[in-house]
């Protein structure tokens, strides 16, 4: 019997390209046909086929309370009764607004916009009008939406596809983005000696998601600090996927680093559409219509995707949500070391706050050199086994995984029995 994912993704490929809108989502990474989905709870997704499985990606990133949180749900319903949009400021916004800036203080000032690629897409613009410089520096390995000046050497899909740098970008725009191996230090000193008076910005994901999960090596992010404020370059820390995931205020509190802007995105919106960038007043104050940097957006808050981020926040915020996740988090990782030494499959895996990489590699990658020694082909067999067994991972090699507050001690449990399954396949 054809499943009706069968059916819905050969219908899909006819209007959209790949049959999905976000590369990600085709499994051209891992073969297959992707499940559609069509209900979500808690810690779980029901397919087209009405099969049910344990959820580790969460929208890639945004559903860290769980899927159809009722407290979020009420909130968006009470919103779109109200107004769908009105491309007018609306109290709604001043306190997502009040509560970012609340919760990351290096946010001074905030403009909420509809995608984290609008985020830092704004955000590299900002840092080019605010210090007159035209050069970006990025992390090979890092992936920051699909701005041209940021589609080199990026990771997620365009490094699950090996076409780090798209097509389509012009090579004078991609000339203004230098591009250094993550969490090589030399190699941030050598480049600012050299070119430090036209850096306008670095951006940097300060808690590597989209090459698998790569944390910063102690004291690369401190060199990035040092460096940027000695040669009066912006510093850009692109927190879509690690703000309110690997600490309440972001990586940027994990790890003590102030930068100049942050970008933002998933959690704040909790499943809608919401983007972030801002920080210190003296830069977004350069903004239009303030300054002379453009910006705009039709839907730039609006009021019903900032309802359902303001619901998501107030949740995040409570006693004990971080400490509670990233248990749960840490019991799923060091079960399936467990699990893979057990079956002595070469595995290893790591987590910080509710974010999770899993690598069939002896020790948890340190550089982007390191992730591509991973084994891909054992990854894929892996990703199907658990697909089979109910257990919803990640698509590809070089992605995190996500926990959310739904998850608990029976889904870490019935993941690890069906990761026993797999690694003894
Ligand atoms: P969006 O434009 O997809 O909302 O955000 C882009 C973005 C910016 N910065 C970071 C650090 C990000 O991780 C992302 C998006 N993350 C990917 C997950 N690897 C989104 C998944 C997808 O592209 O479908």
């Amino acid at each position: 019997m054809t499943s009706r994912n069968d059916s819905l993704f050969e219908r899909a490929r006819k209007r959209i390209p790949a049959g999905v809108n976000s590369p990600v989502r085709a499994f051209r990474a891992v073969g297959g046909t992707p499940p559609f989905f069509e209900r979500a709870s808690g810690p779980h997704l029901w397919d087209a086929d009405g099969k049910r499985y344990i959820d580790y990606i969460g929208s890639w990133g945004p559903m860290v309370v769980g899927h159809t949180h009722p407290k979020v749900v009420e909130a968006v319903q009470a919103a779109a009764a109200r107004a769908l949009s009105f491309g007018a400021p609306t109290e709604s916004e001043i306190e997502l607004a009040e509560a970012i800036c609340r919760l990351v203080p290096s946010v001074e000032m905030v403009r909420l916009v509809s995608s984290g690629t609008e985020a830092t897409m704004s955000a590299i613009r900002l840092a080019r009008g605010y210090t007159g410089r035209s050069l970006i520096v990025k992390f090979e390995g890092c992936y920051h939406g699909h701005t041209d000046s940021l589609l080199v050497k990026v990771g997620s899909g365009a490094l699950t596809f090996g076409n780090p740098s798209s097509a389509g970008v012009p090579p004078e725009t991609a000339a203004h983005t230098l591009v250094l191996d993550y969490n090589d230090i030399v190699q941030v000193e050598t480049l600012f000696k050299d070119k430090g008076s036209q850096i306008a910005g670095v951006i940097v994901e300060p808690v590597a998601g989209n090459m698998n999960l790569v944390l910063p090596r102690p004291g690369f992010l401190e060199s990035l600090r040092e460096n940027c404020s000695r040669h009066g370059a912006v510093l850009l820390f692109d927190e879509v996927m690690t703000g309110f995931r690997v600490a309440l205020g972001g990586a940027q509190a994990r790890y003590g680093i102030r930068p100049d802007l942050t970008t933002l995105g998933k959690v704040i919106g909790g499943g809608l559409p919401v983007g972030a960038f801002g920080g210190r007043r003296e830069i977004m104050e350069k903004i239009a219509p303030l300054g002379p940097v453009y910006q705009a957006g039709t839907l730039s808050g609006n009021p019903v995707a900032v309802a359902a981020g303001l619901a998501t926040l107030k949740l995040v915020e409570e006693k004990d949500f971080q400490s509670t996740i990233e248990a749960t988090t840490r019991s799923l990782v060091d079960g399936l070391i467990a699990e893979a030494k057990k079956a002595q499959v070469v595995f290893s895996a790591q987590s910080v706050g509710s974010m999770f990489g899993l690598y069939f590699r002896a020790s948890p990658p340190t550089s982007f050199a390191e992730v591509l020694q991973c084994d891909k082909d054992r990854f894929n067999r892996f990703f199907h086994a658990l697909l089979e067994r109910g257990v919803y991972l990640a698509p590809s090699a070089y992605e995190a995984g996500f926990v959310s507050a739904a998850h608990g001690p029976t889904e870490i449990d019935a993941t690890l029995a069906a990761a026993r399954e797999a690694f003894g396949s």
